[in-house]
This record gives structure tokens, sequence and C-alpha cells, in this order.
């Protein structure tokens, strides 16, 4: 065999090492958040808005919830204002060893340092902006910074008084009785091939989602639900938990009372001691 037959023959073997790498990193590294999504324990999500935080705030929160065994950072806000949404994802990784979610207020949140996206579509809503516009742009994005990408069908619930999100999205939450609404939006929702499903009654929402529509969307879903939106107690998330919810997000309240986490994150995984 001549030199450029042995030259083929180790190009095409670094080929192959480096098309099975991406294969064993694509099938079996990179879907391990998901995986630890649809572990059958109750969860605990920390939402941190970049806008929100000092430097200081922020290694507060982290040093509390690597205290209190949070399971997720969500990082994302509807508006961040200052440019603080790469440094707090940057911060968070240098400093912390808890999975760092994007949760995307829009299209340009997306950093290659975070674990995974939510890649949400707001399916309670009629706004094809946030059905399918701010997806399309935010998709090179994406798969430019090549993370761990979980298609997540959102809902939008009424918290008792006008969201951030309902407002940016100009979109109409689903009234919080109306469980029959929720189950039917959260099926076309699974049906179409997202692999969660996220109940959110928006930050600061007076009224957090259901008990009732919790247990009706739980029941009639095989993916992990996620709920979100005015949870400002150990009993509520507690609450919530037992009507259903896998993963339980916190966000508003802890930016005014972080000692709160441990209590929170106790009502969160006592469930899973009381289920094992
Ligand atoms: C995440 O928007 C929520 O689903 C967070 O809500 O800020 O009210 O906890 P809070």
């Amino acid at each position: 065999m001549g030199i450029s037959g042995k030259n083929f023959v180790c190009f095409l073997g670094r080929e192959i090492g480096r098309f099975a790498a991406i294969a064993i990193y694509r099938c079996i590294i990179a879907p391990m958040l998901y995986h630890q999504f649809k572990s059958s324990h109750k969860q605990l999500a920390v939402l941190i808005d970049p806008d929100q935080h000092t430097e200081e705030s922020l290694a507060q929160l982290l040093h509390l919830a690597q205290n209190a065994h949070t399971d997720f950072f969500f990082v994302g806000g509807s508006l961040l204002l200052e440019d603080r949404f790469e440094k707090a994802i940057t911060y968070i990784k240098e400093h912390s060893k808890i999975p760092v979610i994007i949760f995307p207020g829009n299209s340009y949140q997306v950093s290659a340092k975070a674990d995974a996206i939510l890649f949400l579509s707001l399916i309670s809503g009629r706004n094809p902006e946030y059905l399918i516009g701010q997806q399309v742009i935010a998709a090179p994005l994406i798969k430019e910074a090549n993370i761990e990408t979980i298609p997540t069908g959102y809902l939008l619930i009424d918290g008792g008084r006008i969201s951030t999100t309902s407002y940016i999205t100009q979109t109409v939450p689903i009234p919080n009785d109306k469980p029959d609404i929720a189950v039917a939006t959260a099926l076309a929702g699974e049906m179409l091939g997202m692999k969660l499903i996220y109940l959110e009654a928006g930050s600061g929402a007076v009224n957090s989602v259901a008990a009732e529509m919790i247990k009706a969307v739980k029941k009639n879903i095989s993916v992990p639900l996620i709920v979100g939106g005015g949870i400002r107690s150990a009993e509520k998330a507690e609450e919530c938990c037992k009507a259903g919810a896998d993963i339980i997000v916190v966000g508003n309240i802890l930016e005014k009372e972080p000692d709160l986490l441990m209590e929170i994150s106790l009502a969160v995984h006592s469930n899973n001691k009381v289920n094992e």
C-alpha cells in the first residue's frame, strides 16, 4: 500500500473516531439533563433573573441553593434590560455544580456555557411570534451553541394579575379554573412532540396554578410536568407536588427572602421519601 493509501486509512480512522465521539456525546452524555427531568423524584428549580441580582446576591443564592440540594437553575428573564445574561451564566457555572438551564424570555437568550435550554413554545397563546417566530430566530443560535435542547410546551395560566409574560407576548392566559382547557392544550403539546409541559402562573403571581388544574394535566400527560409562578411558601410547593407537579420553580420570593429556599426544598424533596 502506497503512502497516500496509509494516509487515507489514518484519515478514515480519525473521521470514524470523530463521528463515534459525537454520537456518544449526543446519545449518552448530552441527553442526561432530560433524563434528570424524567426522574420519578420531585425536583426543585430556582429561577434566576440576571437583572435582579448583584454579584453579591447571586453568590449568596448559589451558596444557599447548594446547601438546599437544589436540582436546577433556570436562568432567563422577560426583559433583561442589562447585559447580565452571559455574565450570570458564566458566574454560576464557575461557582456551582448545579445544572444551568436557560429559560429564555426571548430568542437572544442563548449561551454555549449553559447545560441546556428549554425550547419554549407558548402553546396557550395564539400569537405566532411566540409559537414559532422567536424559535426560528433562536434555532441557528442554539445549534451553534451546541447545547441540549428540550422542547417544552409552555402554558400561561391566569395568576390573578396581568403578568409580564402575558403583556410582552400579548397573549391571554388560560383561566385558572378551567382545567379542561389546560388538559387539551397540554395534550396537544405532547402530541406535537414536546418533552416537557410547563404550567406558568407568571412571576410574582397572586395565585399559583390551582391544584385541580395540576392534577388534571398530570393525569393526562406522560411527559414531566413543571409548575411555577407565585409559589412563595413550603406549603404551596408541597401542595403543587402532591397535585402532580414533577418540578417546582421558585424565583421571585427568593430575591426578597433567600432563606426560604431551604424550607421549600425540604417540602419538595420530602415527597420523594414518601414515594420511595
Ligand atoms: C417560573 O415565573 C416563574 O415559572 C417564577 O415565578 O417568580 O413567582 O416564583 P415566581
